[in-house]
Order: C-alpha cells, then sequence, then structure tokens
C-alpha cells in the first residue's frame, strides 16, 4: 500500500470551524490503494509547513495532499500553482500579517504541482461535484503550504498537491458546498492519485 498524508486546517478569521479540516478528519483511513494519515495543521505562515514537514519525516507518504477553505469559491478546485509570495489581508492565527515578502528569498518564483489535476477534475466532474483547475491559490497560509512543499520535494518521489474547497454548508455563507460532497470529493481526488 502506498501512503498519503492529507491535512486539513484549523478555524481562522473569525469562523468557528474549518471545513478543510472537517471534510479529512471525516474520510476512511483507506482509500484506493492509499492508507491515510490525517494531520490538523495551524494557520500560520511558516509552522503549517513545518508541522507538515515534522510528519513526513517520520511517515515518509508517497503523496501529501493539502486541503483548506477558499471562502467565495463555488467548486473544488485542485490548485495548479505556488508562487513564492506571502501577502496577508488578515493576520494568520499567531497575529502575523506579512506584506509583499518571498517565502524564500531568492527561491523560484512558483512551483507546479506534481499531482495530476487535470484527471481529478475531471472524475469530479463526472461525479457531479462542482470542480475547476485554480491557477491561484492566493498569497495567505494556502500558498504558503504549497509552494513551501513543492520547493522542500522537487527533485524526490514525493507528490505534492492542494485542493482548495467552498465554505460548508453549515457555515452558512454563500456559496457553498455540504460536507458530505466535499468528503466525497476528496475520497474521488485520492482514488485518481
Ligand atoms: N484557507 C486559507 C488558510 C487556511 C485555509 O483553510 C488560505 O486559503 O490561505
Amino acid at each position: 500500500m502506498k501512503k498519503i498524508l492529507v491535512t486539513g486546517f484549523e478555524p481562522f478569521g473569525g469562523e468557528s470551524i474549518n471545513p478543510s479540516w472537517e471534510a479529512v478528519s471525516l474520510l476512511p483511513d483507506v482509500i484506493g490503494g492509499y492508507t491515510l494519515t490525517k494531520l490538523r495543521i495551524p494557520v500560520v505562515f511558516g509552522e503549517a509547513t513545518e508541522r507538515i514537514i515534522e510528519k513526513a519525516k517520520e511517515i515518509c507518504p508517497d503523496v501529501i495532499l493539502c486541503v483548506g477553505q477558499a471562502g467565495g469559491r463555488n467548486a473544488i478546485t485542485p490548485e495548479f500553482v505556488g508562487i513564492n509570495l506571502r501577502h496577508a489581508e488578515i493576520p494568520d492565527n499567531n497575529g502575523k500579517q506579512p506584506q509583499d515578502e518571498p517565502i524564500v528569498k531568492g527561491g523560484e518564483n512558483a512551483y507546479f504541482t506534481t499531482l495530476p489535476i487535470r484527471k481529478i477534475v475531471e472524475k469530479l466532474k463526472e461525479a457531479g461535484l462542482p470542480s475547476a483547475v485554480s491557477y491561484s491559490a492566493g498569497s495567505y497560509v494556502c500558498n504558503d503550504v504549497i509552494y513551501s512543499l513543492l520547493a522542500k520535494y522537487k527533485d524526490t518521489q514525493t507528490k505534492v498537491g492542494f485542493i482548495h474547497i467552498p465554505y460548508c454548508t453549515e457555515q452558512n455563507k454563500t456559496p457553498s458546498l455540504a460536507l458530505g460532497n466535499v468528503v466525497k470529493g476528496l475520497r474521488i481526488a485520492i482514488e485518481n492519485i
């Protein structure tokens, strides 16, 4: 069996839940050819990635799949790219609000995901779920994580991807997706890696 590390975030921005962790925590322990390790990570620049790398050192996953909330989106959106930029509209959960800073000084401008995200989007749509490739993960903690992990695991066997999800219905915001559909979507995504 292959191993996949799947992460979701703690709440941020005044929300009481984060659907990314809610959904990840509801996934079964085995999906397709993968055994899952689930990890809840803080919405804190730098620390989020450190926690993931620490866990990855322990379990040596074949794939790292991170999930985050993208309020305002109406579809399950695998991210194509991470960019070398920290620019926060709101402070992170540690009170830091970087403005126009690089994640890695002198680092590459961007890295592309190493997961087959076009196939994943097709499979999600076939299952009747709203989905599209996203070409920007923003410049907040989610982008920080995808850029940093792609930099760390470039030229290795470890594949890295990030999926942004809408608010879930339970948050009483629009647009939203039922948590059950997010869980189903993540399952289909993992089956197609
Ligand atoms: N979404 C934020 C950070 C944590 C999360 O779930 C983002 O899109 O950067």
